[in-house]
């Protein structure tokens, strides 16, 4: 429970359809959004806390990671779990998958007067991160922001 739900509601709005991931009972939301004139297909996986899957939720989550090939992930952590969620964070790069980082919850670590430096950790994974309050909608335009720099920057790579 790290608010991806309500990121994807957020980006989504009205267009969402709810299926089960193939073979499964797993259920799987798939919605289009629209962010400054680029089209997404969004996909709401289930929660995945360790890319070693235990549940039948994790299973479809990594399957979802490898097989539909995302052109971008957005690995969404709960700021004050960030230590614990960290290494996943790391699998995920190391795997050489498309992530950003979504510090999630920020309003939760600063009533607990914890600061993370957004920026320097960036820097230091090498991937774009970002710090939202979902419930409230911040940071959630430079989310938006990034993911569509993101898809620009990686649609302009030239593969040799
Ligand atoms: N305080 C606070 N609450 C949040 C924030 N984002 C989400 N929540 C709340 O956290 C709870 C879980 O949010 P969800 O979006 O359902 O989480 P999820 O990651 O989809 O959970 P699973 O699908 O079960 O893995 C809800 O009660 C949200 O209202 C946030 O930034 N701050
Ligand atoms: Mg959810």
């Amino acid at each position: 429970m790290v608010g991806k739900s309500v990121v994807f509601n957020s980006l989504t709005g009205a267009y969402v359809t709810v299926s089960n991931y193939p073979g499964t009972t797993v259920n799987v939301s798939r919605g289009k959004a629209k962010i400054d004139g680029e089209e997404f297909e969004i996909m709401d996986t289930p929660g995945m806390y360790s890319f070693m899957p235990i549940t039948e939720e994790e299973q479809v989550a990594r399957e979802i990671l490898l097989k539909e090939k995302p052109e971008v992930i957005l690995h969404m952590v709960d700021a004050r779990n960030l230590e614990r969620m960290l290494p996943l964070t790391l699998q995920l790069i190391e795997a050489g998958l498309p992530v950003i980082l979504d510090l999630n919850m920020m309003d939760e670590l600063e009533k607990a007067g914890i600061e993370i430096n957004v920026e320097q950790l960036g820097q230091e994974l090498g991937i774009p991160v970002v710090a939202t309050v979902a419930t409230s909608g911040r940071g959630m335009e430079i989310l938006r922001k990034r993911l569509v720099e993101y898809v620009r920057s990686q649609s302009c790579t030239v593969q040799i």
